[in-house]
């Protein structure tokens, strides 16, 4: 890693008056944790900025400072004033659903993330993906551009680094890692605090909806994938938002038997959603997930596609 884009990103986030955050649609903690450690650091700088994501984070998530400020529809951020955007976490433009706006403004553009996959867009980009998260390439700005971090900023960055490696457990967890969360918690971040709110937050109706979902797991022998499959109509009767699903693959992911498991669910809006796990080490789902037009990561990946899941002849389908 070329060490000048330290200083560049911390450049232009100095010259630049009107920030635009952003990040990936239906984001995950690190997606959302990587928006509210930017934006508090945005804030601490004295710049005017404005956080967009395409959806509503989990209520779960809304624990961390600034998240309650995300706007989530598109007329709410004047991008004839944007003068910078930083997309976080963010494989391609495109999955922030404001790529036109920003192509169509020629708003400078650096683009933060870890994604494998991540299609290197944007003026200046920031792209690690052996780090364990996004807020972990994060920590890693500040430090070299000397900006301390204060205890907001250190849950921030350990939510990220705790939902992205599956509480510590995927392969792109090593003692860097580790590192990075102790020094976190030296700055005041509280690992329990951040458990309660992104994995033991579940209630009853969404374990019920996961249970229904695991009881209807099928193995497919020819590609040795376990997977389960949930429909709107499955997903309304049993009261359920789609952000309530966040966590139901790595949790199945616990399955030993089979080399990769799927969720496969619809969104409501004629797509279907596929999230890929596996935690096979000769296996890597990212490659699977691009086949469809996703991306990812190698051991967590995902991918939409335009269809409905039916069942046809005990075999479902996406048609
Ligand atoms: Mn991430």
């Amino acid at each position: 890693m070329d060490k000048k884009i330290y200083s560049q990103i911390l450049d232009k986030i100095k010259s630049s008056r009107n920030i635009l955050i952003t990040t990936h649609e239906n984001p995950d903690g690190d997606a959302v944790a990587s928006v509210c450690v930017a934006a508090e650091l945005l804030g601490g700088l004295g710049k005017k900025y404005y956080i967009f994501c395409n959806d509503k984070p989990e209520p779960g998530l809304l624990f961390l400072p600034h998240a309650e400020s995300i706007a989530t529809k598109a007329d709410d951020i004047p991008f004839e004033t944007i003068d910078l955007v930083i997309a976080l976490d963010c494989s391609k433009l495109e999955r922030s659903r404001i790529d036109e706006q920003i192509r169509r403004a020629e708003i400078f553009t650096i683009n933060i993330d870890h994604h494998i996959s991540n299609c290197q867009f944007g003026n200046l980009s920031l792209v690690d993906p052996d780090a364990a998260a996004t807020t972990q390439i994060i920590y890693e700005f500040l430090k070299q551009v000397k900006i301390s971090i204060n205890r907001v900023m250190a849950n921030c960055i350990l939510t990220g680094i705790i939902t992205d490696t599956g509480n510590f457990a995927y392969a792109s967890t090593d003692s860097h890692t580790f590192d990075v969360a102790s020094e976190m918690l030296i700055k005041g971040a509280n690992v329990r605090e951040v458990l309660n709110y992104t994995s033991k937050n579940k209630n009853l109706r969404i374990l019920k909806a996961w249970g229904f979902a695991l009881s209807r797991l099928q193995y497919n022998k020819k590609y040795d994938i376990v997977f389960t499959v949930l429909t709107q109509e499955n997903l309304q009767g049993l009261g359920i938002a789609k952000q309530e699903l966040e966590g139901l693959a790595n949790f199945f992911n616990n399955l030993k038997d089979a080399k990769i498991v799927l969720v496969l669910y619809e969104l409501g809006d004629g797509c279907v959603k596929g999230s890929l796990r596996t935690n096979k080490d000769n296996v890597d789902v990212s490659r699977l997930a691009g086949i469809f037009g996703g991306g990812g990561h190698k051991k967590a990946a995902g991918f939409e596609i335009e269809g409905k899941l039916e069942k046809i002849n005990d075999n479902w389908q996406i048609v």
